[in-house]
């Protein structure tokens, strides 16, 4: 019998192990100790009935505790295995990972590309240039006039003589066309600056992208269409879009496209003033001096151009209420925006 009580007390302390075992080592105690065929506690209770009656109520009494708290730990630890709260070496297998940082690009960088993407599946190839630009590319070559207040100091950023710093991508435009031969179909993403105040809706240093097509044979309805399939594209296949008359030096007719507001869908809100619209971009035919000046044919050639600012399109899209935002590097901000 004392045997039996020493092999008991040796058996306790193997309690220990079970809140330790992985699910394996748990499988293998149970066999171990448990098991039906050879487990050690089962060989124990086996030689109970052979045993004096004093001896078998001592020993059977021992023995059965000893096999409650055995199932009991081995059960609740099964549980907890179950519900993955694993810890090895002291380590809580279950405890989240520490964020790994992932970088991304930027939520304007990401509009651009989608923008352009859209335009290139309409057939227009991205094209860049120089930020830094004549008056001439920038301005003259535009049928901007002489007197216009754009070419003053305290609306643009002037380098020293005739350098600024391009208010908008028009003068990639130019180059293309001084370059190219119709027909053109291109889409210019790029900086541009202008001496705005930096408030909720102007920054000096901004983003645009301009596009245009040149061609024989280009009319009013492949403007309307181009830029109504970029707008279903780029906000939703159902969105309705409005074009109102408007004014460009560098284009006639000229039109400003709106679409339905993205907030309320068009019933009218804050966002939208309630007119149940919002602007996204300025547009027209190509200006025939514009051609001139390119030596093209304004007889023969006619185009229509576009000009957006993809900060615009980002902060309607998703609802952000300050241009600074995209400005002030803040990670909490820009991370929401990781793709
Ligand atoms: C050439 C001929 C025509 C580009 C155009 C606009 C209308 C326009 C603004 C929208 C908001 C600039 O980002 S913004 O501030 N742009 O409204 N841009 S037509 O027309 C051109 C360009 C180049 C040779």
């Amino acid at each position: 019998m004392s045997d039996l009580l020493a092999a008991l007390n040796s058996l306790r302390e193997r309690l220990k192990e079970i809140p330790q075992a992985d699910e394996r080592r748990l499988q293998e105690l149970k066999t171990e100790l448990l098991g039906r065929r050879s487990g050690a506690l089962t060989e124990i209770l086996k030689a109970v009935p052979g045993l004096e009656p004093d001896e078998r109520r001592r020993v059977g009494g021992t023995a059965n505790a000893l096999k409650r708290e055995l199932e009991g730990a081995i059960a609740a630890r099964e549980q907890e295995l179950k519900r993955g709260a694993t810890v090895v070496a002291g380590v809580d297998l279950t405890m989240p990972a520490r964020p790994q940082w992932r970088g991304g690009l930027h939520l304007v960088t990401q509009v651009v590309d989608e923008i352009c993407d859209i335009f290139k599946e309409l057939g227009f190839t991205r094209v860049v240039g120089p930020e830094a630009e004549t008056e001439r590319y920038n301005f003259y070559a535009l049928n901007f006039p002489k007197d216009h207040p754009a070419l003053d100091a305290q609306d643009s950023f002037y380098l020293g003589g005739d350098v600024v710093l391009r208010t908008h991508t028009s003068p990639v435009q130019i180059r293309t066309l001084e370059n190219y031969p119709p027909p053109i179909r291109i889409v210019v993403p790029g900086r541009c600056y202008r001496r705005d105040p930096f408030d909720a809706s102007h920054s000096p240093v901004f983003e645009q992208i301009e596009g245009f097509a040149v061609d024989e044979g280009i009319t009013f309805v492949d403007f309307k269409a181009t830029l109504a399939t970029f707008a279903r594209r780029i906000f939703s296949p159902t969105t309705k879009v409005r074009f109102r008359p408007s004014y460009f030096p560098f284009t006639e007719p000229s039109a400003e496209m709106d679409v339905q507001c993205q907030i309320c869908g068009g019933s009218g809100c804050a966002a939208c003033k309630q007119t149940g619209w919002m602007e996204i971009l300025g547009s027209g035919m190509v200006h025939p001096a514009v051609l001139e000046n390119c030596k093209l044919d304004s007889e023969k050639y006619t185009g229509f151009a576009w000009g957006m600012g993809p900060e615009r399109i980002a902060m309607l899209r998703y609802g952000i209420p300050d241009i600074r935002l995209f400005f002030d590097s803040d990670v909490r901000f820009l991370e929401q925006f990781i793709r």
